[in-house]
Formats: structure tokens, sequence, C-alpha cells
């Protein structure tokens, strides 16, 4: 059967979290991510973190929008470091990293899986010739401490979405510069509603082959047209289905590390800034013409938000999500009420004009957006139909039990400080590897982890 032969009428869209990892620090490693770099040092709260994740989480659960979950990774990294040459006992690679490369140590440290629009690409069933849900983990090459991930990524999809009449999984892409792929944060599905047939917009900050070397100047273009093109061609995405447009430049260079920084699209709309695109009319107009349903573009100008606004509070970085009655809610960070310009277009500009956004709701994730990651990074979009959402493996789509027990499970294994500084604690290792084993059984994943595989 032809995905485009099939509107799966049942089909929603579940946004799947990432648990903030027992980890969560500071350490200031991604470049041009400004947050990232200003943030670097600050002592952090990881179990408020995760918190206010859950807190997200159950308010939009509560509100009506499925809401799955994926785990953190396990970090420390020490397979990591001792691939890098380090030996000894867990203690001592801890202690020689800190000692001799603390930048190394860092990066095996970092909870950054919690961002799980970088997770991965998904194409649903509706839009595939095979009619199944497509997956490709994203190879995250253009970063140490995010390159550690892929590997458990594809291992965890794999136990979720494991039925393959269902769902199709593909090799990560090769973790080379022309291939750097950072998943779903520059990927956009636009379409009717959600099981009907969508057109796929893949935002690249750079050419690996070719192109005209119009590039960012100061900040580094984490993804490839070349990634874009290769996860269409294995999710088996013909030309009518897909729309290539660059980043603009200048953006990438403001702080825009990712599309969905400076763009969010649901449905049929897009919500965008000015400056997100390198040619905003070509890329509107190959949509347009690409869709089968009109394209509603929601466009704010340069003079109503400037690119530090936007990157300071996210706002585009927001949730948009279908409500039942058509309209929209849109879901921004608390520091969206912190910049008047932001907040007046919020008001004056998206909720009163002629668009499906119909409310916004503001969300706290402070411990995350001091690493630069909003509502809409710490999501991995999936449309699922009623038969697929009934396939998924483990425990993983959000009910009231299920948030009680992970709520009691981050008081039980938490702690409230961290700095960089405590990140060679040995027993911060341990109190991770006991915190990730007590949630895989209560995700019922099976063995997802390095140190259940051993
Ligand atoms: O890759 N921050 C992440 C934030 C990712 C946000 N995701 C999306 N926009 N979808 C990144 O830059 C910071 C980690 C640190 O500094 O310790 C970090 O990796």
């Amino acid at each position: 059967m032809s995905g485009a032969d099939h509107a799966s009428l049942d089909a929603c869209e579940v946004n799947f979290d990432g648990l903030v990892g027992p980890t969560h620090n500071y350490s200031g490693l991604a470049h041009g991510n400004v947050a990232s770099m200003s943030h670097g040092g600050l002592v952090s709260n990881p179990k408020e973190a995760a918190l206010q994740g859950l807190a997200k989480m159950k308010s939009l659960k509560d509100a009506g929008y499925a809401q799955g979950v994926l785990p953190p990774q396990q970090r420390p990294d020490i397979g990591a470091l001792r691939a890098l040459g380090f030996g000894g006992d867990n203690a001592s690679v801890l202690a020689q990293a800190a000692e001799q490369a603390p930048q190394l140590l860092r990066a095996v440290c970092s909870a950054s899986s919690m961002w799980t629009a970088n997770a991965g690409t998904v194409t649903p069933s509706v839009d595939a010739a095979d009619g199944r849900v497509h997956f490709t983990p994203a190879n995250l090459q253009s970063s140490f401490h995010r390159f550690l991930e892929p590997e458990t990524t594809g291992r965890v999809l794999a136990a979720i979405f494991a039925d393959p009449a269902h769902f199709a999984h593909h090799p990560v892409l090769p973790a080379t510069p022309a291939f750097s792929d950072e998943g779903a944060a520059n990927h956009t599905r636009l379409c009717g509603e959600h099981g009907e047939p969508g057109v796929h917009l893949f935002v690249y900050g750079r050419q690996a082959f070719g192109g005209d070397g119009i590039e960012p100047q100061r900040f580094p273009a984490r993804q490839t047209l070349e990634a874009s093109q290769a996860i269409a061609r294995q999710h088996g995405l013909n030309d009518a289905q897909v729309v290539y447009a660059q980043q603009h430049p200048d953006a990438v260079d403001a702080g825009v590390f990712h599309n969905d920084v400076i763009a969010v699209g649901n449905g049929p709309v897009l919500l965008y800034h000015e400056l997100a695109f390198r040619d905003e009319q070509a890329t509107l107009d190959a949509l347009r013409d690409k869709m089968a349903t009109p394209l509603i573009p929601v466009r704010v100008p340069l003079a109503a938000v400037s690119l530090e606004d936007a990157v300071a509070s996210y706002l585009f970085n927001s949730q948009l999500l279908t409500n039942p009655d058509g309209s929209m809610t849109l879901v921004v960070p608390g520091e969206c009420q912190e910049r008047e310009a932001v907040w007046r277009c919020l008001q004056d500009h998206l909720l009163a004009g002629n668009n499906p956004i119909a409310e916004v709701v503001v969300k706290d994730v402070k411990q995350s957006m001091r690493n630069g990651g909003g509502p809409a990074c710490l999501r991995l979009r999936v449309v699922l139909s009623r038969v697929e959402r009934e396939a998924l493996g483990g425990r993983v789509l959000l009910d009231d039990a299920l948030y009680a027990d992970l709520v009691a499970w981050v008081e039980r294994h938490y702690r409230d400080s961290l700095s960089p500084e405590d990140l060679s604690d040995p027993r911060l290792a341990e109190e991770t590897l006991a915190a990730l084993d007590d949630l895989t059984r209560i995700l019922a994943l099976g063995p997802v982890y390095p140190f259940q595989r051993a």
C-alpha cells in the first residue's frame, strides 16, 4: 500500500520528552549555543531540572495531549574515557580525566540526551511507501559530548518502537562533517491533520559538496544538506514530499544552532522569524507547491523581534500543539515573559493575528534553558496511529501512575546541586547507575544501557 493512499484518521502526535539525567550540569560545552556558552561553570540542580521536565510532560498530558517519555543515557560515559586511553578502576579513570583532560570529563558527563529533538528524525507511516514509521538516530558529530548519544539512542528507539510490522530503523549516518545530522530539530513536517500525508521541510546550515560557500562565519552550521538528503532517501521520501531550505547564515551566527530555535511548524502552520531561512520566499513557494493543504505562514518580522531576543527568549523553541477544535496552543518557555518585545509579539501579533494560535501557555524549564534547551528541544515528535500506539514496547506513555513513579524515582536518586568540580566524584557515577537500573524497571525497557550489557 502506498502511504499517500491512506490517511490515518486515528493518528495523533505523541511528544516523547527526554527525562533529564542525574548528571545535568553546566559545562559550557556547546559552541554556538549562546546559553550553554554563557552559563558554563554554574552550579546546576539536576533534581529540579528533572522535575521541571516532568511537570511540563504532566501538564500537557493533563491537557489532553499524548505524551511519552524517553530515558536519559548512562553518564559519566566511562567507556568513552577508556576508549581514549584512561585505565584502571572507574574511580581512577575519573580522577585521571579530571587531572589530565577536564574538558573530556565534562563532555562524558553531559546530560544532553534530554534534548530529544536531536535524538533522530522520524517519518510517520502515512508518508512512507511501506506504511511503517521510520527512524534514523542523529549522529550528532558536531560535538564530542553529543556524538556519544546515538548508539544508546538507537537501542532505546528500537526497544520502544520494536515491532517490525510497524517500525523501521535505519543506521546512523556516517559520523563525519559531510553528513553532520542533528535530527528532528532541523526537520518540520507540514500537513493538514497529523494523519494526512505531509511535506517534509529539511533545514540545513551548509552544503558539504559544492554549494556557493555562503555559510555562517562565526558559529558552526551543524546540519548539512547531504545529511538531510540521505535521511529522506533512507525513509523512502520522494521529491514531491520534501523541501530543502538553507538556514539564514546570520541567524546561525546569532546563536540559532538549530532551525527549531527560529521556526516551528504544526499541521499547516509555519511560525517563523523573518531571518529563519536564507531564501524565505523560495522556501514558502516550494512548500505551497508541494502541500496538499494551504500553508498558513505566521511570520515574525525582525522589526518586531530581534535575533538577540529570539535567541534569548526561545520564542520559536515552543511547542505548537493541535487542539480538538482545530485551534492551536503555543507552549513557550518562561523566558518569553522576561523580554518585553517578545511578550508583546505573542499578545499583539500571534494571539491577535489571523491564524490558528489561540492560546499561549508558559512553562518553566529554566534548568534546561541555561544549556540552550527550550520546550521544543526537550521533545521528539512521533505521529502514531492507534494501532502503532498499541504496538509500543515498554511503559513510556505518560499517565498519572507513571508520572508518580518517575517523580518518586527522581526524589530517590537525584542530587539537588552539581558543580563541574563534582563530576569526578565516583559516587556520582555509582548513583547514576543505580538510578538507571531502577528506571529500566519502571519503564520496562530491557537492557538498553552499556552497563547492563557488559
Ligand atoms: O546541542 N546543549 C544542546 C542543546 C540542544 C537543544 N536542542 C534543540 N535546539 N533542539 C546543544 O547545543 C549544552 C551542554 C553543556 O553545555 O554542557 C548542550 O549540549
